[in-house]
């Protein structure tokens, strides 16, 4: 006796046809704007959020191509707050979720943000992984060095001598270099920013959604609760200084961006790494191409069983 297998629906069925972008109207921020954000009154987050509104708008996206990736913590409650795609994923998790979304639907602009203890903590070893493959997505990393939303505990970017209910004695361990760990593993975009500059911020954003490849945004983002004052040093206004990278640096340099991610607080703000590297994206679209052309006439569901088949 045969059984008849029901085949799945061709690709084209599935895929949403949207109308022509001519025709749409573009989302403004307040149709962006999800629900009231809850972070606390004068959190540094609050400034990235307004900005990723900005981009949207001033690059003319249309809701249904952004989308907001997270996993757990302060910073990532962000994907809340937007009225477009958003996923809010596992502790340390939004970078393999990211990747997915980024490989499956390359018509969408990827958006991850993440906390410190987030991105270089329990989703450490993603970081690098996701750096190494070059894939095509932004991370930005709203660093304020504590864990916010558990209420004050050391993270990796904690200064020595930070005192949390982890370390009442003041942290002994070296914090990592967020810039120098993305240029080590591999990112082929790494920039620095600070919530404090609203005008730096945007471009940066803009800079690395025009990179093709894996882009790494870390932007100072103070907790006010539980680590204030934290990035004063780094706010003209607050007496501190912010000092970009210099015209002169060439940021193919990878020992000279290394070098320079390696200045003390309150170090440089820009772009201080950028290469042109093929992405996971464009390398595996290539192999499906060519098997596709190679199993023409075959559904995909066919051509997925063959594949099975030879991997046996
Ligand atoms: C598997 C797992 N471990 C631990 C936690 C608890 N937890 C939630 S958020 C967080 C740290 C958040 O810190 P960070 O990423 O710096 O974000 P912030 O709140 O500072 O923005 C921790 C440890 C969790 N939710 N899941
Ligand atoms: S606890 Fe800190 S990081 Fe969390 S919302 Fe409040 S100020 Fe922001
Ligand atoms: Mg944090």
């Amino acid at each position: 006796m045969t059984t008849a297998i029901a085949q799945p629906p061709a690709r084209e069925e599935l895929v949403p046809v949207a109308a022509p972008a001519a025709e749409r109207k573009l989302p403004t921020k307040k149709e962006l704007t999800a629900d009231h954000p809850t972070w606390c009154p004068g959190c540094g987050d609050f400034s990235v959020l307004a900005l990723y509104f900005k981009l949207i708008e001033k690059r003319r996206v249309l809701q249904e191509k952004v989308v907001s990736v997270s996993g757990i913590g302060c910073s990532s409650r962000f994907p809340y707050f937007v009225q477009a795609h958003g996923v809010h994923f596992i502790h340390g998790r939004a970078l393999p979720f990211a990747t997915g979304v980024s490989l499956t639907r390359p018509d969408l602009h990827v958006f991850v943000f993440s906390g410190d203890g987030d991105a270089f903590s329990i989703g450490g070893n993603h970081f690098t992984h996701t750096a190494r493959k070059n894939v095509n997505l932004t991370l930005v990393v709203m660093d304020n060095e504590v864990y916010g939303l558990t209420k004050k505990q050391t993270s990796p970017t904690s200064p020595v001598g930070f005192k949390s209910k982890t370390d009442i004695w003041g942290a002994v361990d070296q914090p990592i270099n967020p810039l120098k760990q993305a240029i080590a593993a591999g990112a082929t975009f790494v920039a620095r920013t600070t919530s404090t500059n609203p005008n730096h911020v945007l471009q940066m954003m803009e800079a690395a959604m025009d990179h093709e490849g894996f882009s790494f945004i870390e932007c100072l983002s103070e907790c006010v609760e539980f680590y204030p004052g934290a990035f004063d040093g780094a706010n003209p206004r607050k007496g501190g200084a912010f000092n970009l990278v210099p015209a002169e640096h060439d940021v193919t340099d990878e020992v000279a961006a290394y070098r320079l991610a390696g200045e003390p607080f309150p170090g440089r703000f820009g772009i201080f790494y950028q290469v042109k590297r093929p992405t996971k994206n464009a390398l595996e679209a290539r192999i499906n191409a060519d098997y596709q052309a190679k199993t023409a006439g075959l559904e995909s569901w066919q051509i997925l069983a063959r594949t099975f088949e030879k991997m046996k």
